[in-house]
């Protein structure tokens, strides 16, 4: 029995189509810039948001309605319902998906029955992906949500703690890799502190640095050879975690030697949780050769926590693309790891979220690629660092000229060349023009 009977497979019907369950913009074969939107984009549709979420909150029971789920812990549901997310993959003709290993599958009584049901899961996605041709973007393991990792997981106090998310690491990146993922995920989780005076911030890092060159080794030993991705996120839920933001990132992955195998997945509203704008995020981590992939989502700055909404903001998402487009995204994705409101309970809400959030991706390429052709902010970039190009500041980037000589020329001199104006309205007002 079909999980969504009453929606077909979602089409490209044009701007000006009136149809919500139609693409708008996302014509998947369209090229830009040489390469088809699908191609470009990499769309991904996470399983724990989408299949896992209930809707509760910290003040109300669970509200959605999701017929094709039983409500149990069973390996049978959990078999089901993975049946009725490819269903959707399949309508939505994403090519991406995302799982935490128990987003999929039922934690069970023991290590050794969790990886059993895990297994068991599996072995219907891997007939589902052949099924479809729906790939897996990456797989990551939930190192957060039992108690055991109340203190976290590779930073926690008790190595037992740290050896049981070792485990699961191992299993979920075997799982990963039979399903041909393309990268693996490490989001912080719990990797953060509440209480500097009763923590060691040292040992917990060398620890989390120990954990991910274990992680670098067994991929290798089994032959995984996809990204392995670090998602910067700087509160929630601990007050401070340690992968806070796409520098701290970096600079944690350069301090134990790790650059080489990782990569970042940012996420929007994590970077404005960190007090940043996601471009900020992407292009630092694009120049330093580290953008991996992005959770596209977005927050709301009234609330100020990690609401995970669907990204409808074609400012935005013309942002994004306009990184992505410079740095490249592959083998990354355009995953959305975004949950529909409490309040948009029914099935078919799940496809109106993920058929916005495409069009808006894809209406944000189509923004991005008209600007870089324009090249009117590459040229106003050229020219306000034309200092640069000749006289003293080539000599400078040419490497050197000490201090002594920058006082000479500046003593002959006399005074520096007068300043330019920024521009910053007339900036915004260009960036409009493309929208
Ligand atoms: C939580 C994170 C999480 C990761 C995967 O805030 O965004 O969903 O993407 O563990
Ligand atoms: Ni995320
Ligand atoms: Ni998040």
């Amino acid at each position: 029995m079909p999980a969504f009977p009453e929606i077909e497979k979602i089409k490209y019907e044009g701007p000006d189509c009136t149809d919500p369950l139609a693409f708008r913009w996302y014509d998947e074969g369209e090229v830009v810039e040489g390469r088809t939107m699908k191609e470009h984009l990499r769309f991904s549709v996470v399983y724990w948001h989408t299949f896992r979420g209930t809707g509760s909150d910290p003040f109300g029971a669970p509200t959605m309605l999701r017929p094709w789920d039983d409500g149990s812990e069973s390996v049978e549901n959990a078999c089901n319902r993975a049946r009725a997310a490819f269903e959707l993959f399949e309508k939505l003709g994403v090519p991406f998906y995302a799982f935490h290993d128990r987003d999929v599958a039922p934690e069970g009584a023991s290590l050794a029955a969790s990886n059993k049901n895990l297994d068991a899961v599996v072995a219907v996605l891997e007939e589902e992906q052949q099924r479809t041709g729906v790939k897996l973007l990456w797989g990551t393991a939930n190192l957060f949500s039992n108690p055991r990792y109340m203190h976290g997981a590779a930073t926690s106090c008790n190595a037992d703690a740290f050896a049981y998310a070792g485990a699961q690491v191992k299993k979920c990146l075997e799982v990963t890799k039979r399903l041909g993922g393309e990268n693996y995920v490490f989001w912080g989780g719990r990797e953060g502190y509440q209480n500097l005076n009763g923590t060691d911030m040292k040992r917990e890092l060398d620890h989390l640095g120990a954990f991910f060159h274990m992680a670098l080794d067994y991929a290798k030993q089994i032959g995984f050879d996809g990204t392995f991705l670090i998602e910067p996120k700087p509160k929630e839920p601990t007050k401070h975690q340690y992968d806070s933001d796409a520098a701290a990132c970096i600079n944690f992955l350069r301090a134990y030697d790790l650059t080489e195998r990782f990569k970042l997945n940012i996420e929007t509203n994590h970077a404005t949780l960190a007090g940043h704008e996601m471009q900020h995020e992407l292009e630092y981590a694009g120049h330093q050769g580290m953008l991996g992939s992005i959770d596209a989502n977005t927050g709301d700055l009234l609330l100020g926590w990690d609401t995970d909404q669907f990204a409808t903001d074609i400012y935005l998402c013309s942002k994004i693309m306009l990184v992505l487009l410079k740095y490249g995204l592959s083998p990354g994705g355009v995953n959305f790891d975004a949950k529909v409101r409490r309040e948009s309970f029914e099935p078919v809400d799940l496809f109106h979220a993920h058929v916005g959030g495409m069009d808006t991706f894809a209406r944000g390429l189509k923004v991005a690629a008209a600007i870089r052709a324009d090249g009117q902010f590459d040229k106003f970039i050229q020219n306000r660092y034309s200092s640069w190009d000749s006289g003293i500041g080539a000599k400078v980037e040419a490497g050197g000229v000490d201090l002594p000589a920058l006082e000479a020329y500046m003593l002959e001199k006399g005074e520096i060349d007068p300043n330019q104006s920024g521009r910053q309205e007339m900036l915004e007002n260009l960036f409009n023009r493309y929208i």
